[in-house]
């Protein structure tokens, strides 16, 4: 199973809808008989990628695999009737495929007669896909709300001025958590008052090639003039045409979005709190202080010092250097 773990964290697999998955077969000698990964939506699942290796020699093999067969025909599969198929006489798996679509891989094999045991090293499978579990197990995609303020939690100064609060080497590490993501989501607010790109673009400040840019997706009922930069074609944009958080990441679920980086103003990320859909924050610090200005977040409805949403820090980072220094807090929100 380590080694199907190792499989399936292979480098180069693009960012997709898809789970990462490995795969290996093992003759009953425990000699391995081949490997198999998945190589991203629309490509051979790992299973079926070991069982096109391994030919006639699956039969009576132990199907070593990462993530709980698949029981449906998607895009490719089902692993589950393939592995039947092919002669495999018993599977292990890691965790158990809560995806509504594939899920039930494991009673098919059992009733075709197959020994099935789940669960070995399930934790490090589900952190190998942890915003793909995150989405299929909560219905919704992950969201990590990202914002960089001055010392004094401000985001903005009186005047409005906002474009430089973070230093370049933050700037260039928020580029590299965007393309991590597959969808930047903003409120109307602030594609109207900044006119933001909304892309991810590289050491050189060039954006990546279309096809692998996040989705940029703008929610709010206001209208967006067709000269806006979010609507240019560096990558593709969608208006969600409502207020509501909910809505807005079922509409973004509905379009297989499973990690959203919410770059929004103060009004979204308060919304986006209050509900509860604030899953990370990613807050870049820079050491200035303007004692006025715009709140990093608005009104959170916490009258008392009891009422603060309070966070978890999970890590802290220095980046830069000398008068480019800053800091990456980054927190996970208590919920009850
Ligand atoms: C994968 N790779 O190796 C396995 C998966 O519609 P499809 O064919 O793209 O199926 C995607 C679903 O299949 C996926 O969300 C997961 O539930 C299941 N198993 N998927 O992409 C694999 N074994
Ligand atoms: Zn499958």
């Amino acid at each position: 199973m380590t080694r199907a773990l190792e499989l399936a964290a292979s480098p180069g697999v693009p960012l997709g809808p898809n789970p990462r998955v490995g795969c290996v077969l093992l003759a009953p000698d425990g000699t391995t008989v081949a490997e198999g990964f998945h190589r991203g939506a629309g490509s051979p699942h790992a299973e079926a990628d070991a069982l096109a290796r391994a030919g006639d020699r699956a039969r009576g093999a132990t199907a070593v695999v990462t993530l709980e067969p698949c029981n449906h025909t998607g895009r490719t599969g089902p692993c589950a009737q393939a592995l039947v198929a092919a002669g495999v006489a018993r599977v292990v798996f890691a965790q158990s495929d809560s995806n509504p679509v594939a899920t039930g891989g494991a009673g098919t094999l059992r009733a075709a007669g197959v020994d099935v045991e789940a669960g070995l090293l399930a934790d490090a499978a589900r952190a190998v896909n942890r915003v793909w579990t995150f989405a299929v197990e909560h219905g919704r995609p992950f969201v990590t709300w990202k914002l960089a303020t001055t010392l004094d939690g401000r985001s903005a100064a009186a005047d409005g001025t906002s474009r430089w609060v973070s230093s370049p080497p933050a700037r260039r590490d928020t580029h590299r958590l965007r393309g991590l993501c597959d969808t930047i989501l903003v409120g109307t607010g602030t594609v109207l008052v900044d006119d933001p790109q909304l892309t991810v673009r590289d050491e050189d400040d060039r954006p990546l090639p279309r096809d692998r840019q996040p989705l940029r997706a703008v929610m709010g009922v206001r209208d967006v003039p067709p000269t806006r930069r979010v609507l240019d074609d560096a990558a593709e944009t969608v208006l969600l045409r409502t207020r509501d958080p909910h809505e807005a990441l079922a509409a973004l679920r509905a379009r297989d979005r499973q990690h959203v980086f919410l770059e929004g103003g103060p009004t979204l990320a308060a919304a986006f709190l209050a509900a509860g859909l604030v899953d990370e924050v990613v807050c870049y610090v820079a050491p200035m202080l303007l004692g006025a200005g715009l709140s990093a977040v608005g009104d959170l409805g916490a009258a008392t010092l009891t009422d603060a949403l309070h966070l978890d820090v999970v890590e802290v980072t220095t980046l830069g250097a000398g008068a480019d220094t800053n800091v990456r807090l980054t927190l996970t929100p208590l919920k009850e």
